[in-house]
């Protein structure tokens, strides 16, 4: 009882507009390889990537026709034939990130750096993602989701979440240290600042917007900084963290500026994590006073299956909840349009039709 076709969000070539199509081909289960899963979508986020991916503003291009989306919760309703030391079964409830496969013996997956694997496959970028009804992906890499917490509600984990666990991990903050969250009010952002808090980080939060001040401030941020109404950003993070700076930022927003001048209010020793991803921009930076003030700077992109289930054993555990409004699939340009002016406060989660 696999439809053969099914309603779709699709961008038919680069950068063209959005078409909601009722006849997107299902592949069958017959038509499984060895190592696939097909999943019947229940609903997906919509990450701030989608958008970049559907406007084709990166140096690498999506594939088209392409079905976007990485953040999907469903049910395996079918599994490829031949599958090997399979870790789901038919009727499981598994999430679907960004990092769809790894070949798991490469040097990069070995190394836990599977999102680095030069056989990666992407979900909503490289191979069809979740803004449709069904969805294949990998039985090596579907994500299991933890029973308490709903579909709705886990969705954005599977990015935005164990994305900002990642770079948090990997930033050298320890207990009571000042991070430095540019984008906080968005939805990387406003997960960051509970994962950060779960870590006992003091946060402070920037990014604009009454709203967003509210949502950062609710969350556990200590401080709010509004970067359109701060008339010096590098003067208003170092008071904010007792005058000496942040000891890390981790920056999610999607445009530049988020960037600009977060070595300077870093503290000697801080770390800037680099997430958002602005397709075009430089990171400006004095070599002087990044090497005089032992300044590190890391790249951290998306996260392994180990970092998943991390991120969503914090969440299941109450520490982590995403903040998200619910709307249908057909909606989904209405919700880049929104993103793009940033007048999203946290997450929009998609729910599939029936
Ligand atoms: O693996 C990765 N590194 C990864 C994973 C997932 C997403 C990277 N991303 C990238 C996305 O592609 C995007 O470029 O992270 C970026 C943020 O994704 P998002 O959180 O889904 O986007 P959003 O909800 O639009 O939030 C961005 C926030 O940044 C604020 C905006 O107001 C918005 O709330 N912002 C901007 I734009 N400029 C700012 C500035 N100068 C700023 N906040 C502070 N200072
Ligand atoms: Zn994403």
């Amino acid at each position: 009882n696999i439809p053969t076709t099914q309603i779709a969000a699709v961008v038919p070539s680069q950068g063209a507009a959005l078409q909601i199509k009722r006849d997107y081909p299902v592949k069958q289960p017959s038509e499984l390889a060895p190592g696939e899963c097909l999943v019947k979508l229940f609903c997906t986020g919509v990450c701030h990537t989608d958008l970049h991916a559907s406007s084709d503003d990166w140096p690498l291009h999506a594939k088209i026709p392409l079905v976007g989306g990485h953040e999907g919760v469903g049910e395996v309703v079918a599994i490829g034939k031949n599958t090997a030391d399979c870790p789901v079964k038919i009727g499981d409830r598994v999430g679907i990130k960004w990092l769809a496969y790894s070949c798991l013996n490469c040097e990069q997956c070995r190394n836990g750096r599977e999102q680095n694997c030069p056989k990666a496959k992407i979900s909503g970028f490289t191979v069809d993602g979740t803004f449709a009804q069904y969805t294949v992906s990998y039985v090596h890499h579907v994500t299991p989701i933890p029973t308490n917490l709903e579909s709705n509600a886990a969705a954005s984990i599977l990015c935005a979440g164990l994305t900002v666990h990642r770079a948090l991990k990997y930033s050298h903050a320890k207990i009571g240290d000042w991070v430095a969250l540019p984008g906080a009010g968005g939805g990387l952002g406003h997960l960051a600042i509970q994962y950060a808090v779960a870590m006992g980080h003091r946060v402070v939060a920037i990014d604009t917007g009454s709203e967003k001040k509210k949502l950062c401030m609710e969350l556990g941020a200590e401080k709010w900084i509004d970067f359109t109404e701060a008339k010096d950003i590098v003067q208003a993070v170092r008071e904010a963290c007792g005058g000496e700076g942040a000891h890390c930022a981790v920056v999610t927003s999607a445009s530049e500026s988020g960037y600009t001048q977060a070595i300077d209010y870093l503290r000697p020793g801080g770390t800037l994590m680099a997430v958002g991803l602005p397709g075009k921009a430089k990171l400006e930076a004095s070599i002087f006073f990044t090497v005089f003030k032992s300044i590190n700077i890391i790249g951290s992109y998306v996260g392994n299956r180990q970092d998943a289930i991390e991120a969503l054993g914090i969440a299941s555990s109450g520490r982590v909840v995403v903040r998200y409004d619910c709307k249908g699939l057909s909606k989904l340009k209405e919700v880049y349009d929104a993103l793009k002016e940033g007048k999203i406060a946290g997450r929009i989660v998609l729910e599939m039709p029936k």
